[in-house]
């Protein structure tokens, strides 16, 4: 049908005077998903406007085939609204968006309700429902005058297309492998805009219920090459099998960052037990978690199989039947007795169901405890701590030896507003001003003063802990494995104010003080390491490594000490490879290596060490990246390891 240019101005002006609704409905969802980036991510990239223009036309041109036209305009502005203010409260607290297949764990979401609300709501979040109450205002004055309807709906959606693809046109094209497989949710809002988004994740999410339609031969066949050409050889060097049949006991510490560790506020260490720990074993110091929206099942997921997380959803939730190659279970084949214990819910995270299916013969969840002190999100640190010590003297007296148990804290999650009542660590800071001492609150009542806090009463938890186990003669034959689970999400701001804050003059320093401490985006990013500590009684190692390492590497440099290896790990076990091969890939494709942390949202390589950074390697590296996340992609989402193993 040829269309005349006069009858698309005759489509506008039609609209504008006959078809008010539609018009305003375009016009505000439009400037709903524009305010959206602003307050989200901040970024105004042009692109995803012409794909937030197109989404809403199309959408305004199907109520011109519906009957019941304002009743469509409220349903759908609806959904829209809460796209953005969903999102928008998930962006505060996770940096990224809303998986659907996240909100399967209705678990989850109940039980941080009150954690997002108490650390996350923001009036800006809402803002988007004006376009709701102005709907209501707009369909009470226009009525919809059937004497001079026409049916635009196909000039609406060439309209639509041609937006649409004039924002397929526009740079930059790598994003479109990301609409695929989602591994940048922000760089898909950024260039593709929110609606486009959440359509792409709905579509991604329910995709592996179909994945024999989709692309299953050549998933099997890309991992079949990549495993070919770079399978990781069994390493053997002088850390081999040292721990083999030792009991070994893994301490999930809950939002532990590296930057507490050596920490002081008033001559007092933050951590004063892990910094020990650290210094007598083997401390990883330059060692970062690789989670997703998954945060602490996607650690303890990647840590077991060295893996990357899911992309879409998570692999506790969406992918708990699959099969994978674990630390738990290869233990488990030789003879350990492998447990885990938690004191929070056993759905939380479907534990339940995904710690079996990775190999752990019993998972203790808060029904195996005395719940008599709750913080945060429920049974104490220190009351855990005291009630798992007896029963791993069970363990050992009743089941036998050895055994590998995982504990894993809760207390020191965030928003930690609740730090009063059991820490009274002291985060103010007293200067002496013409010889008068003054103390200033410094950190006190800040999120940052109450993190470290809560750091402090876990670090306490976890020293009282080992007290308690050595007293009980489980220190012996054992080993003692600390993992930070991923960084606590704190804000950039409580860095700047942490280290830039003036006790003399009571303010906080700006770049154009002399004693001014820069703090950017990529010093923020390096701030998320976490620790990685491997301890004995027996042995004083007294090493600190610091090769780039990622959690998924520990299953892998832990296992070659136990005397097992994964032929699927993705890792590297970190004795055996020299600093300059460490890497630590982000699920985003950026990654961290000795040289140099890489952007892959911006394209941008940050300078870690000084020498000039050739563009080889950067693409040696990134290729690396997108492998591992591709194969991790691959084998996750097609269940590739149990046809693996089966066609053996
Ligand atoms: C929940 C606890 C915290 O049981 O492990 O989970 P997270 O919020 O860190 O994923
Ligand atoms: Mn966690």
């Amino acid at each position: 049908m040829k269309l005349k240019i006069k009858k698309f101005k005759e489509l506008f002006k039609n609209i504008e005077k006959n078809y008010p609704i539609i018009l305003y409905f375009v016009v505000a969802n439009f400037i709903n998903a524009v305010l959206f980036r602003i307050f989200t991510t901040g970024s105004f990239a042009i692109r995803a406007l012409f794909f937030d223009f197109g989404v809403v036309l199309l959408l305004a041109g199907f109520s011109l085939l519906v009957k019941k036209k304002n009743f469509y305009f409220i349903i759908v502005s609806i959904i829209l609204i809460a796209c953005c203010v969903i999102n928008s409260i998930y962006y505060n607290y996770y940096s990224s968006f809303v998986s659907v297949s996240l909100l399967a764990t209705s678990v989850f979401l109940k039980d941080f309700g009150d954690v997002v609300l108490d650390f996350a709501i923001r009036i800006t979040d809402w803002i988007y429902l004006w376009e709701l109450i102005g709907l209501f205002i707009v369909i009470k004055k226009y009525k919809f005058d059937v004497k001079i309807y026409k049916n635009w709906f196909l000039e609406m959606a060439i309209i639509s297309l041609i937006s649409l693809g004039v924002g397929c046109a526009l740079p930059p094209y790598t994003s479109f492998s990301r609409l695929i497989k989602l591994w940048n949710r922000v760089s898909v809002v950024n260039n593709f805009g929110v609606y486009v988004y959440q359509v792409d994740d709905i579509v991604q999410s329910l995709k592996p219920t179909f994945n024999n339609i989709f692309g299953y031969d050549g998933a099997l066949k890309e991992v079949k090459e990549y495993y070919g050409k770079n399978g990781n050889v069994q390493s053997v060097n002088d850390y081999t099998g040292i721990f083999e049949g030792k009991n070994i006991i893994v301490i999930h510490a809950e939002s532990l960052q590296s930057f507490t560790l050596g920490l002081s506020f008033n001559d007092e260490e933050v951590t004063p037990n892990l910094n020990k720990l650290a210094k007598e074993g083997i401390y990883f110091s330059n060692f970062y978690a690789q989670v997703g929206v998954g945060t602490s099942s996607d650690t303890e997921f990647t840590y077991a199989t060295s893996l990357l997380p899911a992309n879409t959803g998570t692999v506790f939730v969406n992918y708990y039947n699959n099969k994978f190659v674990t630390v738990q279970n290869m233990l488990n084949n030789k003879g350990y007795y492998v447990f885990s214990m938690h004191g929070n819910n056993g759905d939380f995270w479907n534990r339940d169901a995904m710690h079996i299916n990775m190999g752990y013969d019993k998972f203790y969840s808060k029904s195996s405890f005395v719940i008599d002190e709750e913080y945060g999100l429920g049974l104490s640190d220190k009351s855990f701590f005291r009630q798992v010590v007896p029963m791993i003297s069970d363990i050992k007296n009743n089941i036998g030896e050895p055994y590998y148990g995982t504990l894993i804290t809760l207390t020191n999650h965030t928003p930690w507003s609740d730090t009063e009542i059991y820490s009274d660590y002291d985060v103010s800071m007293t200067v002496s001003i013409d010889g008068e001492d003054v103390v200033r609150d410094y950190l006190e009542g800040k999120t940052m003063g109450n993190y470290i806090k809560a750091v402090n009463y876990m670090d306490e938890a976890i020293g009282q802990f080992i007290n308690d186990m050595d007293e009980a003669g489980l220190l012996e034959n054992t080993v003692i494995v600390i993992y930070g689970d991923h960084d606590a999400r704190l804000g950039k701001k409580q860095f700047e104010y942490m280290y830039n804050y003036d006790p003399i003059s009571d303010r906080v320093l700006n770049e154009r003080d002399d004693n001014y401490v820069e703090f950017n985006d990529y010093d923020y990013e390096l701030s998320k390491k976490v620790p990685f500590i491997i301890w004995t009684k027996d042995t004083q190692f007294e090493l600190d490594v610091d090769t780039p390492m990622g959690m998924i590497d520990a299953g892998v440099t832990l296992g070659n000490m136990l005397g097992i290896y994964n032929k699927y790990a993705l890792g590297k076990d970190i004795m055996n490879i020299s600093k300059e091969d460490g890497i630590v890939v982000f699920k985003d494709g950026s990654y961290i290596t000795d040289k140099i942390y890489y952007n892959s949202k911006d394209n941008e390589a940050y300078a870690l060490s000084p020498g000039v950074i050739s563009d080889d390697y950067i693409k040696k590296n990134s290729e690396y990246a997108d492998d591992i996340i591709s194969v991790s992609y691959n084998l996750i989402t097609y269940d590739l390891i149990r046809d693996l193993e089966s066609a053996k």
